[in-house]
């Protein structure tokens, strides 16, 4: 148990700061009182998340949702609300010029723009001290015969090339896919085969991220885990769950067995050391519910299932699946999976001087009523902002 714990008590969740301000669908952003008009209003919502888990202890930005004058003295506001900025999230997917593209673009004039705002965002990490990119495009085409699929890689390939060589010392980029949205025919890189064999050719300095919600239905997410933690190419998660397609739901809240089965391999794989850098990075927008207890249960439920993934009994599992005994191993597995381990996090939390129900707390702290009433008056964070 004390490895357990300990195991939990290293294990760090980032918030996105995008999460903090509105968002909804395609057809309505609904408004919310106390929304942040600024990143570092974002920041100040995302330190109670971590003032009240424990284990949130950075924030990742958008570029250029969160642009400002000075990142430095971002960070250092950051820094004075007990927190840190995590992973730079690049954003080529919001500008007229990216109708046909971003860095697959056919114009090599729209193509050098977007690599030049990677480049950029590399700029930033520099000045935060982020040691993490994470690249998503929403690149594809909607028509057969729109594009050359082929060429589309190449020109993909020489701007990673680009990117990868100005990264620093320390830094890393994250490749994302994701099966399809907004390109409805063919994504540039549309799953996890396409990131990886990206990251190979480029370098150890390249890993590909998982964002849970971004693949087709019934695909075995923690296959796909399990094999890049083994080859050392799993940089992190984008956390989030999905019901149809990326809906950015809460994690944990559609299938809590699928997020404790992808936790399992995880820890299988070592991917809770801190070495191994698997980076736990949630990536959702809470457009019905509240932000921050939203943020807050997300937390939980991932702490929740890595808690569950430490309690299973490796040793019994490994008997059982030498032996070729199915249902033992089955057992072994479902046992963990169907304890209630949340006696154990609160236990945890109070041995750290937190409150043991970080729900209760947030919601009986005056924090909400504090910005409803503050945060008057400016524009309100959200998509495009
Ligand atoms: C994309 C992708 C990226 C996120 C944007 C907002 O679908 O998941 O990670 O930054 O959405
Ligand atoms: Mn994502």
């Amino acid at each position: 148990m004390t490895d357990i714990k300990a195991a939990l008590r290293a294990q760090h969740i980032e918030t996105p700061s995008w999460a903090y301000g509105n968002s909804g669908t395609r057809f309505k952003v609904f408004a919310q009182k106390g929304v942040p008009r600024d990143p570092y209003e974002k920041l100040a919502d995302a330190a109670q998340v971590h003032a009240h888990t424990g284990i949130a202890p950075t924030v990742a930005l958008h570029i250029p949702w969160d642009k400002v004058d000075d990142y430095a003295d971002l960070a250092s506001h950051a820094r004075d609300l007990g927190v840190g900025i995590g992973a730079i999230n690049s954003n080529v997917f919001q500008d007229d010029d990216y109708m046909l593209g971003s860095v697959t673009h056919p114009s090599a004039r729209v193509r050098r723009k977007a690599t030049g705002h990677l480049l950029e965002c590399v700029d930033i990490m520099d000045a935060t001290g982020s040691d993490t990119l994470k690249l998503w495009f929403s690149d594809g085409i909607n028509y057969p015969g729109q594009d050359d699929l082929r060429a589309r890689q190449d020109r993909l390939a020489e701007s990673l090339a680009e990117v990868y060589d100005r990264l620093g010392e320390g830094q890393r980029f994250l490749l994302e896919y994701k099966l399809f949205e907004p390109a409805f025919y063919a994504t540039d890189v549309p799953d996890w085969g396409t990131a990886y064999a990206h990251c190979v050719k480029l370098g150890p300095k390249a890993q590909v991220v998982v964002d849970t919600g971004h693949h087709a239905p019934g695909t075995n997410i923690e296959f796909i885990v399990a094999f890049l933690l083994r080859e050392g190419k799993l940089g992190g998660f984008d956390f989030n769950s999905r019901f149809y397609a990326d809906d950015d739901l809460m994690v944990g809240a559609a299938d809590p067995f699928q997020l404790f089965r992808i936790m399992f391999e995880v820890v299988r794989g070592g991917g809770l050391e801190a070495e191994t850098g698997v980076a736990f990075m949630l990536d959702q927008c809470h457009n019905i519910e509240p932000k921050i207890p939203g943020q807050i249960r997300s937390v939980m439920n991932v702490q929740e299932a890595t808690a569950k993934a430490l309690l299973v009994d490796r040793e019994a599992l490994a008997a059982a699946q030498s032996e070729g005994d199915v249902l033992g191993a089955n057992a072994v597995f479902m046992d963990a999976y169907n304890t209630d381990v949340r006696p154990l996090l609160a236990e945890l939390r109070e041995e750290s001087g937190l409150a043991p129900d970080p729900m209760a707390a947030y919601a009986t702290s005056g924090y909400f009523e504090k910005i409803a009433a503050e945060r008057v008056g400016g524009n309100q964070a959200g998509w495009g902002a």
